[in-house]
């Protein structure tokens, strides 16, 4: 350990000390006999340097124990709780574990940057030259282009790689081809439309969007993404880049913008690392904050973008906001105070919870209705289908997404989900497991397709689950999950209907005509995806290619695929609406279910409603990449 401590001063100012101060005052006066001398140790010496760099074992720690050293045992001691002079072997275990870990780190970037396509590489030099860019300019972490720079790292799994099964890799193939299939319909007959109308092979504009276009492109941009369909997929950027525009007098909805916009914009970033998707992304997200200029701070459920005068839906209770709309921007919002190093964004959610945590619940359960004037219920209806879906599954998703260190949000979840299960979960006389829906303490024994997606949430949570009920929830999701699979067994088509009852001497089946009809919906087959993820049970892949061969008998036609007005009847009635969820949501999670765990892995990633995979904010911070100071 000598050597290498000398080794810095013998490039110039050690050695004329060594010739011209220390050993002789008149170096002239050297006889070659002693210069010969003189050489030969200067030589050793130089040797044993080499040689204990170059041959003890595991010489390259030692070098960076040597190069680094001062500086890790400087970031210790001014950031560690025992960063005295006391216990120097533990200090050097630290430093020999941040060298390793820094090695690891370096060896796993470079594995990463071997996988890379060109233009992903391109990307990242775009990005690290922005970087340099603002840092020369002495603005670190400052503004550019309204926004702050963000160091881009991919999280783990965003592509996946072919599974070995044979049978699995032709199924994925399938559902690829079935991608395809709709996308380029999609392109070929309603290329910047919001939807499709795969029959009449036209565009379809849903008013959901005001006058926003392209909600197909900006919804399917991530499933293009982990499919590799990178073409199509640059094709997609292209289009939003050009001519994704916010800048529109028209009234939209507040939560399907959000989960199906800027949900698909901030996915595509995190996937791709292009800068445009947090542009727009952060810029849409601004539009919507006028949403919440309510005395009490809940959302209006529809807004518009130029004016940002907001309204409720006239149906909804007295003027109500919806708990599945205002309770769905957690996970989108705070990931856009994230990219923006706007605290606005987050603090505006926040603000949702403490007025529900404010609220008396009736027998715990969170009605539908919300008063945003008053900040009173409304009716007393209770959901966990439509009206109150998704409310339920981000209460869970955002303490997994904060890496478990949102409390608050684990508690709500885990306490709304007993109060589920003690008043609206039942069983049937031939043991369905099934969610009711509350008016006012009435059941009504009507379980909707919505409310399938309620499987995979509990199988989701049940890790989490408190007082031990992680067996007793896994066993309530595969229930769930298998009165879904009923729902669509029991039909003609094998495609399930929009809602299906337990009264009448009718067990998982629609009695009613308007209950009847298939639309393309995602919930059953994502019950499965998760299902197949914790138990590896082969039945949920089974179920899966049921629901492929349904929908490439009876939903594929000529120009892409389309929605079944009614799932009894022998032959399709089709209802012309390729849907942008069933390209956002059911064949990504067909794809998933198809995949290898590692693709899109769960402790990384989280899904917002609508499939769009958002990655997990990590606690410790130096593992916390794509994020403004
Ligand atoms: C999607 O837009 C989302 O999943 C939402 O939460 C509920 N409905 C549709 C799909 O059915």
């Amino acid at each position: 350990s000598v050597c290498p401590r000398r080794l810095p001063g013998m490039d110039g100012r050690l050695a004329p000390q060594l010739f011209t101060g220390e050993l002789s005052p008149a170096p002239t006066s050297f006889r070659l006999t002693e210069k010969f001398i003189l050489l030969l140790v200067f030589s050793a010496f130089i040797t044993l340097c080499f040689g204990a760099i170059f041959f003890l074992p595991d010489s390259s720690k030692l070098l960076s124990g040597v190069f680094f050293h001062s500086s890790a045992v400087e970031t210790n001691t001014r950031t560690g709780p025992d960063g005295g002079d006391s216990g120097s072997a533990g200090n050097d275990e630290r430093v020999l574990a941040k060298i390793r870990k820094d090695h690891e780190k370096a060896l796993l970037e470079a594995k990463d940057t071997l996988q890379k396509r060109p233009d992903e590489i391109k990307q990242d030099i775009l990005n690290d030259k922005e970087k340099v860019a603002v840092d020369s300019a002495g603005q670190g972490g400052k503004q550019v282009n309204n926004l702050p720079f963000v160091e881009y790292h991919r999280p783990p799994g965003a592509t996946g790689h072919e599974p070995l099964d044979p049978e699995t890799r032709d199924r994925r193939t399938k559902v690829r081809e079935m991608m395809k299939h709709a996308w380029d319909s999609y392109r070929r007959f309603a290329w910047g439309s919001n939807e499709l109308r795969p029959v009449s092979k036209q565009g379809h504009s849903s008013n959901l969007f005001g006058s926003i276009k392209g909600a197909t492109i900006v919804d399917a941009l991530d499933t293009l993404y982990i499919m590799e369909m990178f073409e199509e997929f640059d094709v997609a950027t292209e289009w939003v880049e050009k001519n994704l525009d916010f800048n529109v007098n028209a009234e939209v909805s507040v939560f399907e913008v959000n989960i199906r916009f800027v949900g698909g914009l901030l996915s595509a970033y995190y996937l791709s690392g292009k800068e445009v998707f947090r542009r727009k992304a952060v810029e849409l997200g601004e539009k919507l904050l006028p949403a919440f200029k309510t005395p009490t701070g809940i959302p209006w459920a529809l807004l518009n973008l130029k004016s940002g005068i907001g309204r409720n839906w006239p149906w909804a209770s007295g003027g109500s906001s919806i708990l599945a709309e205002y309770g769905t921007l957690h996970l989108e919002f705070m990931h856009l105070s994230k990219l923006s190093g706007n605290p606005e964004f987050a603090q505006k959610v926040m603000n949702i919870r403490k007025v529900l945590n404010r609220l008396d619940k009736p027998q715990g359960l969170y009605p539908n209705y919300l008063n945003p004037n008053s900040g009173q219920w409304g009716q007393h209806h209770v959901s966990v289908g439509g009206l109150g879906d998704s409310f339920y599954e981000y209460l869970l998703k955002a303490w997994l997404m904060s890496d478990k260190t949102d409390e608050e949000g684990k508690k709500m979840y885990y306490d709304a989900l007993q109060a589920i299960e003690t008043n609206l979960m039942r069983k049937s006389s031939n043991g369905l497991t099934y969610i009711a829906e509350w008016k006012g303490g009435l059941l009504e024994h009507k379980m909707g397709h919505l409310t399938c997606f309620a499987g995979g949430m509990i199988a989701l949570g049940a890790d989490g689950a408190p007082s031990d009920k992680t067996g007793h929830q896994m066993e309530q999701a595969a229930e769930i999950a298998r009165t879904c699979h009923e729902s669509y067994a029991r039909t003609a088509l094998k495609l399930g209907p929009e809602a299906f009852r337990f009264d009448g001497g009718v067990e998982a089946i629609a009695t009613r005509q308007n209950e009847k009809y298939f639309i393309l919906r995602p919930e059953v087959i994502e019950t499965y995806m998760y299902m197949w993820r914790f138990t590896h049970d082969p039945k949920y892949r089974e179920w899966g290619w049921e629901a492929v061969q349904a929908l490439e008998q009876h939903c594929k036609v000529e120009g892409g695929y389309s929605g079944i007005r009614d799932v009894y009847a022998s032959t399709p009635n089709h209802d012309d609406v390729q849907q942008s969820f069933y390209l956002a949501e059911t064949l990504k999670y067909l794809y998933l279910l198809f995949s290898d765990d590692d693709h899109l892995p769960f402790d990384h990633w989280v899904f917002n409603t609508e499939a769009h995979p958002l990655p997990v904010i990590r606690k410790d911070k130096t593992d916390r990449p794509n994020e403004v100071e």
